[in-house]
C-alpha cells in the first residue's frame, strides 16, 4: 500500500514506519520537527541519543534497500497538506502529529491553546484536503482511550447502544476527557465522524492506551535507527519514567494513591494494531472506534512490578507516594473492551518481565544521560496559570 505516516520523526510514528516499511509498503513519513522543538523548550532531551531523520532514514535504505520518502512541514498549513496529498496519492493516511502530552497541555493557558490549535487545525486541514482530492483515502487517526475518562460503566470501542424513554439508539460513547490535550482528541474524533457522515471519507480513530517500551525488530538493526525514550515529567510515559527512575535508584513517582488504572500497550502492539487497520479499511462513510490496548494495570501494580524486578536485578527500588498533580479520580471502576484489533488479528505481547528487563537495561545503558530533575512532576492541574509561565528547569 501506498501510506503515508504523519508525525513519523515521533515516538510511535517512527516504529510504524520502519515496520510498514519492512512489509514491503510504500512509506512516507510527514513532519514539522515541532517534538524536538518543544524537547528544546522545555529542557528535556530523550534518554536514548535520536539521530536527525535524515540520517535515520539513510541509515535504513543501506540497511534494507528501502526507500522512506520525507515531507517536511506543518499540517497546520492547507496548502503544505494538499500539495503533500497531490504528491503522495495515498490509500491510507495515519496520523500521528500531534502535541501529545496532557501535562503539556496544562502548563498554562498558552500551551493549552497552542495544543488545540495544533491538534484540531492539523486533522481539519487534512479533513478538507480528504475531501478534496482524495475522498477514498482512509484516515487512521491516532486518538486516545483518555477521551473516555473513567466512568462508573463498562467503556464500549466508542458508541454506545442507549435505550431512553422506550427508545434505543446508538450513539457515541460518552467522554470525560481529563487534561486540555485528551480533549483536543475528543474535539478531533467529533471532528472526523461529522466528515465522514457529510462527504462520505472513511476513517478509523485508533483510541490508544498508554505506550511502552522502545524496540522493535526494526529499529534493533541499528543504533542510528534508536527510537525516543521520553521520561521526563511532560512526555514521559508512566512505565517508561518507572524503569529509569529504577535504573537510576531513584524512587519511582507514584502520583497520589496510584490506584488510578489505564490500559496499556507495547510499541510492537501498537505498530502491527496500525498495520491490521491499513490492511482493513473503514467502508465509505464509516468512522469506526477501536480500543488499543492490550492490558490493564493500576500505577501502583505497575511500580510494584518494577521494584520487585529491581530487587532481582540489584537495584535498591523505592516507591514513592507523592500528592497528585493531576485531578483525576483515584478510586474507580475501569473496565474496557478491546477486542476489535484481536479479531483482525491482534496476538498481543503481554508485559513480561523480560521486556520490563530490557527497558531497565536500556535506561542503565545511557545512565549519563538521565538528568534526575526531569522526575519530579512540577505541572499542576489546580495550578494552570492564565499568564504565561516561564517553566524553567
Ligand atoms: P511524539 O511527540 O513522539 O510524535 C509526534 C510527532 O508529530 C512529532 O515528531 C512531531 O514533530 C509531529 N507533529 C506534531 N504536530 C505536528 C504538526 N502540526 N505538523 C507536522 N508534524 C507534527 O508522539 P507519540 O508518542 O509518537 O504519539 C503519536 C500519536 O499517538 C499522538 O497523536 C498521540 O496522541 C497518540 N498516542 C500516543 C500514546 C503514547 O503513549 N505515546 C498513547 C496514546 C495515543
Ligand atoms: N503517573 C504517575 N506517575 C508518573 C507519571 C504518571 O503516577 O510519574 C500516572 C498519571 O497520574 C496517570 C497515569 O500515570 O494516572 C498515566 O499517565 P501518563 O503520563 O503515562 O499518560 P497520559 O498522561 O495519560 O498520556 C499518555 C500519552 C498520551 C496518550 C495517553 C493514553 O502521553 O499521548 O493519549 O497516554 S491514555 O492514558 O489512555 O489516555
Amino acid at each position: 500500500m501506498e501510506i503515508a505516516i504523519l508525525g513519523g520523526d515521533g515516538y510511535c510514528g517512527w516504529a510504524t514506519a520502519l515496520y510498514l516499511s519492512a512489509r514491503g509498503h510504500n512509506v512516507t513519513i510527514v513532519d514539522s520537527f515541532v517534538r524536538r522543538l518543544w524537547d528544546y523548550e522545555l529542557g528535556v532531551q530523550t534518554l536514548t541519543p535520536i539521530r536527525s531523520l535524515k540520517d535515520r532514514l539513510r541509515t535504513w535504505h543501506n540497511l534494507t534497500g528501502r526507500t522512506i520518502t520525507l515531507h517536511v512541514g506543518d499540517l497546520s498549513d492547507y496548502d503544505f497538506v494538499a500539495s503533500m496529498l497531490r504528491s503522495v496519492e495515498p490509500e491510507a493516511v495515519v496520523h500521528f502529529a500531534e502535541q501529545r502530552s496532557a501535562p503539556y497541555s496544562m502548563i498554562d493557558r498558552k500551551h493549552a491553546v497552542a495544543t488545540q490549535l495544533n491538534n484540531v487545525r492539523g486533522t481539519l486541514n487534512l479533513l478538507f484536503a480528504l475531501r478534496e482530492g482524495h475522498p477514498d483515502c482512509h484516515l487512521v487517526k491516532l486518538g486516545t482511550m483518555g477521551e473516555y475518562g473513567t466512568p462508573n460503566i463498562d467503556i464500549e470501542e466508542g458508541y454506545l447502544t442507549i435505550e431512553h424513554n422506550g427508545r434505543t439508539d446508538t450513539l457515541p460513547f460518552p467522554k470525560q476527557p481529563g487534561s486540555f490535550y485528551h480533549l483536543s482528541k475528543v474535539h478531533d474524533s467529533h471532528n472526523i465522524m461529522f466528515a465522514c457522515r457529510i462527504w462520505g471519507l472513511r476513517a478509523t480513530d485508533l483510541n490508544q492506551g498508554v505506550v511502552y517500551g522502545t524496540m522493535t525488530d526494526e529499529i534493533s538493526l541499528d543504533e542510528t535507527l534508536i527510537n525516543r525514550f521520553d521520561y521526563d515529567e511532560i512526555f514521559g510515559t508512566v512505565l517508561n519514567r518507572f524503569c529509569v527512575e529504577a535504573a537510576l535508584g531513584q524512587p519511582l513517582t507514584v502520583y497520589g494513591r496510584g490506584t488510578q488504572t489505564r490500559g496499556f500497550l507495547d510499541i510492537r502492539d501498537t505498530v502491527r494494531c496500525v498495520e491490521l487497520a491499513c490492511m482493513n479499511p473503514a467502508r465509505r462513510g464509516e468512522f469506526r472506534v477501536f480500543n488499543q490496548f492490550t492490558e490493564q494495570f493500576s500505577i501502583r501494580e505497575l511500580a510494584d512490578l518494577i521494584q520487585q524486578l529491581g530487587t532481582k536485578l540489584g537495584l535498591e527500588v523505592t516507591i514513592d507516594s507523592l500528592p497528585n498533580p493531576r485531578v483525576e479520580a483515584e478510586e474507580h471502576y475501569y473496565s474496557a473492551k478491546h477486542s476489535k484489533l484481536v479479531d483482525l488479528g491482534l496476538t498481543p505481547h503481554v508485559l513480561s518481565e523480560s521486556l520490563l528487563d530490557s527497558m531497565i537495561a536500556i535506561a542503565v545503558r545511557y545512565r549519563g544521560r538521565i538528568d534526575p530533575s526531569l522526575f519530579l512532576p512540577r505541572v499542576n492541574w489546580r495550578e494552570v496559570r492564565n499568564s504565561r509561565c516561564h517553566f524553567a528547569p
